[in-house]
């Protein structure tokens, strides 16, 4: 923890701030330790104050360990602006990106005297410390195992619900504080949308079943898709299966550090597009996650600034979506190593058949 407020008071000195406001949970959570839904971190250059109401303050004080715990009672932007008011600082820093309209408007006419900066502080989250990947590689193999044991339970005439919430239990089963996200299960022609959360349709013989999920492990985050069919595949199934396959393999392999986002995206891209199929891939190739799904650095054509390093995790998640065929992903959470990455998804990547 203390590493983690060194590198934002660092951020904050090269930003010219006297205090950094941190309201985004995430960030509360990954400078002070303390998961509750309500609080709000005052960093200043050699002050850590957690400001937050009085159902928290035992949890606050035994999370957060290197915080003065301040209980604000009417509203936190009174508390706050008390403590700013009976110090000097004049230039705080806020995250423009998580504070409401209101909230600001709030904050300016409680704090008139102050200068506020909007920053944004999610990148400094982007590279992970051994904490924080250990935390990962349990999300994962809790969505591995979870994954094992679903193989076994899927049967055609199920409905996509009852195989997402069994995927769901046996996860929790596994330690999963809860799904990291709402369980996208899409069969036959659903699985033409790539966020097809899980229906009421029910899963047929002949179906490419899509299962794209993800645990959460002490805040921290898994993503996983993998792509099976119910039966035989047929022979158009296994040319777009091997084509996103391909893809993947090539993406994961791809990933090292030194390299922007978009170097990693085109070479996935490319295979798919060379194949015919460049239209019907209309996402990003994958994305960054820890205490959210979604992180920076993004793994998309669009992302020519943000460069790879060590011990940032990323997907690698290709897919092809064909309207009123389905469609096949195939997604690993990888961990970016000082020459390439590992691969942390220990599930099997081969087309599954299941009789
Ligand atoms: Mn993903």
């Amino acid at each position: 923890m203390e590493r983690r407020i060194i590198k934002l008071r660092k951020f904050m000195n090269e930003n010219d701030l006297h205090a950094m406001l941190v309201s985004k949970p995430e960030n509360v959570r990954y400078f002070s330790g303390f998961s509750g839904s309500a609080g709000m971190l005052l960093i200043t250059n050699n002050s850590n104050k957690l400001l937050t109401d009085f159902r928290y303050i035992e949890q606050a004080t035994a999370q957060a360990k290197q915080f003065e715990i301040i209980r604000y009672s009417a509203t936190l932007w009174k508390t706050l602006a008390d403590l700013v008011k009976s110090s000097d600082l004049s230039k705080i820093g806020f995250e423009g990106d998580f504070i409401t309209y209101d909230g600001y408007l709030e904050v300016v006419d409680t704090l008139p005297m102050i200068s506020l900066v909007p920053v944004k502080l999610d990148n400094l989250r982007m590279a992970k410390d051994d904490a924080e990947i250990v935390s990962i590689k349990k999300a994962v193999e809790i969505a591995d195992n979870a994954f094992l044991q679903i193989l076994s339970f899927i049967k055609p005439g199920m409905t996509e619900q009852d195989v997402a919430l069994q995927l769901e239990y046996y996860m929790r089963k596994l330690g999963a504080e809860k799904p990291a996200f709402d369980t996208i299960m899409a069969s036959g022609a659903r699985g033409a949308l790539p966020h097809g959360r899980a229906s009421e349709k029910v899963i047929e013989v002949g179906d490419f079943v899509t299962m794209d999920f993800g645990a959460v492990y002490k805040g921290y985050h898994s993503d996983i898709t993998r792509t099976i069919c119910m039966g035989k595949a047929n022979t158009r199934q296994k040319e777009i299966y091997g084509i996103v396959l391909e893809a993947q393999l090539a993406g994961v392999k791809a990933v090292a550090p030194g390299k922007v986002g978009k170097e990693i995206d085109t070479v996935s891209r490319d295979i798919i597009t060379n194949a015919g199929f460049g239209e019907f891939f209309g996402h990003g190739l994958g994305h960054g996650l820890g205490l959210n799904i979604h992180e920076e650095p993004r793994l998309s054509p669009t992302n020519i600034h943000t460069v790879l390093l060590e011990n940032m995790v990323v997907t690698v998640e290709p897919g092809i979506y064909l309207p009123n065929w389905g469609g096949v992903r195939i997604e690993d959470t990888v961990l970016v190593s000082t020459e390439g990455c590992q691969i942390l998804t220990a599930s099997n990547k081969q087309l599954i058949e299941l009789d």
